[in-house]
């Protein structure tokens, strides 16, 4: 049910922020702190952006719960309580919702509405933004709070509306559940959702069917009830903790070790990864300096993690077949998962190779590979998201001149520190492609997103300026050293959605910055301190017009 009414009136606010996911939330504190009015649009109908979305059974969040939270306010991290060291996904949405009521921020956040256009006025420096609605609202600064996973990708197979059983896309779960039981189910996509998914969802099924086409590594995650002891530790120590977190390369705290893999004897290395292994989670990528660089080191964690595959899977013929070898491990995101390679040991639980034999069409009983026929009830598409640039440019988003977004990043995305781009002034982007965003812990980073921005605006308005935007050589710089840094890790050689691979005709471009969440802040900080290089800054537009006369 809506929670807000519709608003089809003429507006002006100061800033329009698109999305109310933890990106939006935290925008709009920030903006009221200036004393500036905002308006969120969000086509939900309610808070928590990707949470709200994903409520696919098994879904959790694996950066652990003490770590994946707003850290801006002292007392939200002390009172909220956690009830697993990884947090489900209703237990993430009931957080969002908390804070959404504790500052009070619905009231300003129009649910059930998509914005569909932004304008920019070189006239009056604003931007004019329509929703599918009907609202029209005038706004200074526009704000892109669209999350870098959240438009939904639906491969288009032949004969997908024949089917006669109900189909589902992870990203977009049925509020009230899915009711599996007794059910023969498919499952398209062995990434991080369908890991998730794939054990909870064949504790259920009578059978499921697992079509894989590329397999990917996962670590345990370990996850159990939260303690005292455990929540104690953090919260004594929170601010330090959350301090340095902000410093690390993925703005999580965690212990990294500084050795390479290869500097070290092989019982070392082993008892190093093994010992990940046994505590669980995504820390495993941290057991040596150069797995992200160096391929030799790298194949031995990803062998480590073959190997466990191979104990765990007991039909050797199926573990070989969950058993990635053609990309280096971590450079498609590592998953992490609770029993997932124990679940191919149910006797209701097969996997086909769609690589070998791939998806020919959906019938109206199920689907066909070009090799065999599967009769199924329901079919669950874990086939992941336009990641990145999906949401955004899902807006007809138009800069200086009526130059449009979709055209400038028309052979991939292009920014000055993922934070702007050039000709369209006053747009931000929260998380956007160019900035560690995806390889990071998202709070973390949009917390610094929005907060720089906060400055940014707060900077101009104390200046009497009233627009600010990036210029052509700094984004070009900007795009080359993004992609430099990526081209010396082995990151670039998987087909992964950070390269774009997984949307046919999408340019394969390394989207996020790689050069770490402490790295780049200090970059954005002494950019923003040394009165925003590479941006610039004017006064209001009718101002200008006067001052050329
Ligand atoms: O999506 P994915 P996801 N025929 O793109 C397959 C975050 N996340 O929703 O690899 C057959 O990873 C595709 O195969 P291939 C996290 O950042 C976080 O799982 O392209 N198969 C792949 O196996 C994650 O990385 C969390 O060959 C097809 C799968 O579908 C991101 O979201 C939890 C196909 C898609 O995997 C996306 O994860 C969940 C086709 N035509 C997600 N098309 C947490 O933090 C696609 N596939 C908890």
């Amino acid at each position: 049910m809506p929670h807000s009414a519709p608003n089809r009136t003429e507006t002006r606010v100061d800033v329009v922020i698109v999305g109310a996911g933890f990106a939006g939330m935290y925008m709009l504190h920030r903006v009221r702190g200036l004393g500036l009015s905002a308006r969120v649009f969000e086509a939900a109908s309610g808070v928590g952006g990707t949470w709200y979305w994903n409520r696919y059974p098994g879904a959790r969040c694996d950066v652990e719960s003490m770590q994946y939270s707003y850290s801006f306010s002292p007392e939200l991290q002390q009172e909220w309580q956690w009830s697993e060291l990884f947090a489900s996904q209703p237990e993430i949405l009931r957080y969002a919702n908390h804070v959404a009521d504790r500052l009070d921020l619905k009231r300003d956040i129009q649910f059930d509405t998509r914005v569909t256009d932004a304008r920019f006025d070189e006239a009056t420096h604003r931007w004019e933004i329509a929703t599918d609605r009907g609202d029209r609202v005038s706004a200074q600064y526009c704000v892109m709070a669209t999350g870098c996973l959240s438009t939904a990708r639906m491969p288009d197979f032949p004969g997908l509306a024949s089917f006669k059983g109900k189909t589902y896309h992870t990203g977009h779960w049925p509020h009230e559940g899915v009711d599996l039981s007794g059910q023969r189910v498919g499952v398209i996509g062995t990434g991080s959702s369908a890991i998730q998914a794939i054990p909870v969802m064949a504790e259920q099924a009578r059978e499921l069917v697992v079509f894989q086409r590329t397999p990917n590594y996962s670590i345990p995650s370990r996850n159990g009830p939260m303690t005292a002891e455990y929540e104690g530790s953090w919260k004594s120590e929170y601010e330090e903790r959350r301090a340095k977190a902000r410093t690390m390369r993925g703005g999580i705290l965690y212990d990294i070790n500084e050795k390479s893999a290869l500097e070290v004897a092989e019982d070392e290395r082993r008892r190093e990864y093994e010992a990940r292994w046994a505590a669980g989670g995504t820390a495993f990528m941290a057991a040596f300096s150069d797995l992200a660089v160096n391929k030799q080191s790298n194949d031995t964690a990803a062998e480590f993690v073959r190997e466990r595959i191979r104990e765990i899977v007991k039909d050797a013929d199926t573990a070989e077949l969950l058993a990635a070898k053609d990309y280096p491990i971590g450079t498609k995101r590592i998953c992490v998962d609770t029993h997932y390679f124990e679940t191919y040991n149910r006797e209701n639980v097969s996997l086909v190779d769609v690589r070998k034999a791939p998806i020919a069409e959906i019938t109206p009983d199920g689907l066909r590979t070009t090799e065999a026929e599967y009769q199924l009830d329901t079919l669950v598409f874990a086939t992941g998201f336009d990641a990145m640039t999906g949401s955004v440019l899902k807006v007809d988003i138009r800069g200086r001149d009526g130059q449009s977004l979709r055209d400038s990043w028309e052979a991939g995305p292009r920014t000055y520190l993922g934070l702007m781009t050039a000709g369209f002034p006053n747009l931000f982007l929260i998380t956007g492609p160019g900035s560690p965003s995806v390889l990071s812990n998202m709070i973390v980073s949009i917390e610094q997103h929005v907060d720089w921005v906060t400055d940014c605006i707060e900077h101009l308005g104390a200046r009497g300026l009233d627009c600010i935007e990036a210029t052509v050589e700094s984004q070009d710089a900007w795009v080359a050293h993004v992609n430099e840094v990526a081209y010396g890790t082995l990151y670039p050689s998987a087909n992964s959605w950070y390269m774009g691979a997984n949307i046919p005709g999408k340019p394969r471009v390394f989207m996020p910055y790689i050069g770490g969440v402490g790295a780049y802040r200090q970059k954005c900080d002494e950019i923003a301190a040394n009165g925003y290089t590479g941006f610039e800054l004017t006064q209001p537009a009718r101002e200008t017009a006067e001052a050329a006369d």
